[in-house]
């Protein structure tokens, strides 16, 4: 049971920041409100999320978003939530999102800061109504300077990430951030209200015997990651000589989640069906921030060929392959690429 001394030992996010801040002068102002704003949404969605049948919030929206697919009430409440959390603090100058075909730049009503937000409100969307783990991912990058806030200044490659993170709303909620000095989580107290740090410093093993991918699209598979997967698949009577365990939630920040607690791959490859349109994830709301939190915790992500913050962007809902997780498989799905493509 939590006792009095050990609540206010406990190191909060706001605490953290400000530590951050503080010690290591590695966290301007603005970037911490803006963190602690998005944080407090995360905590306002995962709250509705929490009501499941009870709220009004479950089913469908009867609308599509930008990319063709169906949008669900709690995908548009979720929009909502941080749009309205986000836009008048002064600490933005345009967001961009899943559910929205373009940007939405700050109203002239409200001051205009230096970042850009962009974000994945709800991911995972077709575990909302069955109750499985779904989140939020979330991305931030400077607003280059004397630009005006259109679709272009958010071309930045991922490297150029001031901050990411997701949430998780899972048996626990939680929240992972990286603003660039590694990765860190923040479990939700449920009473107090505040996010708790509980897992500093988080770092993916190089090695693993876990895997996630789609297997049903095995049949659209380019060639690599067929090679590559059925030698996951013959275990200890294949070329790996181990076995390996498959895992796959459907909802990337979960998966993501558990990679980067005990190691794994995961992968949404290109397949044959759309050569135009490769992968399923997106570049700048899904890929970018989750690469930028694996690689701060020592794994890689790559589109099979090369480092996706490396990538720079050519439009906003632009989709990308992802290999993402313990180093040592990327690496090998990657190097497998390049010696059969
Ligand atoms: P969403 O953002 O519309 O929820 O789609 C992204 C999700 C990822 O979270 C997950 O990894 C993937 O789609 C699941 O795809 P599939 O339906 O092929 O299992
Ligand atoms: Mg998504």
């Amino acid at each position: 049971m939590s006792t009095p001394s050990s609540i206010s030992r406990r190191t909060t996010l706001t605490k953290y920041l400000i530590e951050q801040q503080r010690e290591h002068q590695n966290l301007p102002a603005d970037l911490r409100l803006l963190i602690e704003v998005i944080a407090r949404a995360c905590k306002q969605i995962g709250y509705q999320v929490s009501k499941g049948a009870l709220g009004e919030a479950l089913g469908t929206a009867g609308s599509e978003n930008v990319q063709g697919e169906v949008q669900k009430k709690l995908d548009i409440l979720s929009n909502e939530i941080l749009l309205e959390a986000n836009e008048w603090g002064g600490n933005l100058a345009a967001m961009a999102s899943e559910e929205m075909e373009k940007i939405f730049p700050i109203p002239n009503r409200y001051p205009k800061g230096n970042y850009l937000l962009t974000f994945d409100p709800l991911d995972g969307s077709s575990n909302i109504d069955v109750n499985v783990s779904i989140g939020t991912i979330f991305s931030v990058l400077r607003c280059p300077d004397g630009m005006e806030p259109s679709e272009q200044a958010f071309m930045q490659p991922g490297s150029a990430q001031v901050a990411a993170g997701y949430a998780v709303y899972g048996p626990q909620t939680v929240f992972v951030l990286t603003t660039g000095y590694g990765v860190n989580c923040f479990t939700l107290d449920r009473e107090l209200g505040s996010w708790v740090l509980t897992h500093s410093n988080m770092q993916i093993p190089a090695d693993t015997r876990e895997y996630a991918i789609n297997a049903s699209n095995s049949r659209h598979w380019y060639e690599p990651v067929q090679k590559y997967v059925n030698e996951l698949n013959e275990g200890k009577d294949g070329p790996r000589k181990d076995d390996f365990n498959m895992r796959w939630i459907a909802s990337m920040v979960a998966d993501v989640h558990r990679i980067l607690n005990r190691g794994g791959v995961f992968m949404y490859p290109a397949d044959k069906r759309t050569p135009d349109r490769p992968g399923k994830l997106r570049l700048l709301y899904e890929a970018n921030p989750m690469a930028f939190i694996v690689e701060q915790a020592g794994g890689a992500a790559t589109d099979g060929e090369q480092r996706i913050l490396d990538i720079v962007p050519t439009n906003l809902h632009q989709r990308v392959p992802v290999f993402l997780g313990s180093k040592n498989e990327v690496d090998r799905v990657t190097r497998y690429h390049s010696e059969i493509n």
